[in-house]
């Protein structure tokens, strides 16, 4: 039907919302459309192309060199597979402004600037300074949606999408260097049948995540400081995060 998108499909039909006009709502749509277009839950589209940088477990992190006017911006993707929660659940805190600083350890502060729909903010954001470079802030949207599939067997997605954007209560002061991104973090929950009359409990939960990140630095930084920082700073958020999550949800109702 119109109103279920089928994000499972190699191409997936448009993501048309059912919410009214909001701010930014055609670009919005058509980032995430593209991010979920692209979603590889699996990793075998990096092989050839991409570098694997870390490997954890179930964690892989790639990147692909790339610059820009001297400056590295290369985009980075990241697999993993977590037990015991829902992609949901991983969407909802990576999303909600209001638990940010209980995991993002690499912030002074985080501020929403302006909410565009009960799914999407602005926030304005201080990153800790990495030292030699000069301190970077920076602004973007953010947005959680969920692609159901058509069908009971299929399987369904939550995808957070965070871009950089503009916002008048946040122009760019002189002396400011502010980082500009594309982010998104898609998730897929596969549910282990329980034995028949049992309740689905947390450990029949596998949420397979895909992350993929690509920064601007904003202004000139050593690329050999970039390049570890994301070497670092992927993985260690990867797995702190998710376990964030695991913690957070542990003695929580599912939320499916
Ligand atoms: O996606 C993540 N967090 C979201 C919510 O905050 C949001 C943020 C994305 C920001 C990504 C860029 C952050 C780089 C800032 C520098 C941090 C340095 C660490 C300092 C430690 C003291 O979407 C989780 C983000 C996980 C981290 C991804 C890092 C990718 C780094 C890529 C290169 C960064 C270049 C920075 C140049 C800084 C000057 C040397």
């Amino acid at each position: 039907s119109q109103s279920s998108p089928d994000c499972a499909a190699p191409k997936p039909r448009a993501l048309s919302s059912t919410e009214p006009d909001y701010k930014l709502k055609s670009e919005i749509e058509s980032m995430m459309e593209e991010h979920i277009s692209l979603a590889d839950m699996t990793g075998s589209d990096m092989a050839g192309a991409w570098m694997l940088i870390a490997e954890d477990g179930d964690m892989k992190v790639f990147k692909r060199e790339q610059e820009e006017d001297g400056m590295v911006i290369d985009p980075i993707k990241a697999i993993h597979t977590v037990k015991g929660i829902t992609g949901h659940e991983l969407c909802h805190h990576f999303w909600n402004p209001e638990v940010r600083m209980e995991w993002e350890t690499t912030l002074d502060s985080s501020t929403v600037v302006e909410w565009l729909n009960k799914d999407s903010m602005i926030t304005y954001q201080v990153h800790k300074r990495v030292w030699p470079a000069t301190q970077r802030d920076s602004l973007f949207w953010s947005t959680i949606r969920h692609c159901p599939s058509e069908d009971d067997e299929g399987p369904d997605y939550w995808i957070v999408v965070n871009n950089s954007t503009e916002h008048e209560d946040c122009p760019l002061k002189d002396k400011q260097v502010r980082i500009r991104f594309n982010v998104a973090m898609i998730c897929q929950t596969v549910v282990q049948p329980p034995e028949s009359g049992k309740d689905i409990d947390r450990s029949d939960l596998t949420c397979k995540i895909q992350y993929s990140a690509q920064v601007n630095p904003g202004g000139w930084a050593p690329a050999s400081v970039i390049r570890v920082i994301s070497k670092r700073e992927v993985p260690k958020f990867l797995k702190n995060f998710t376990s964030y999550v695991i913690n957070k949800t542990k003695d929580k109702p599912i939320m499916f």
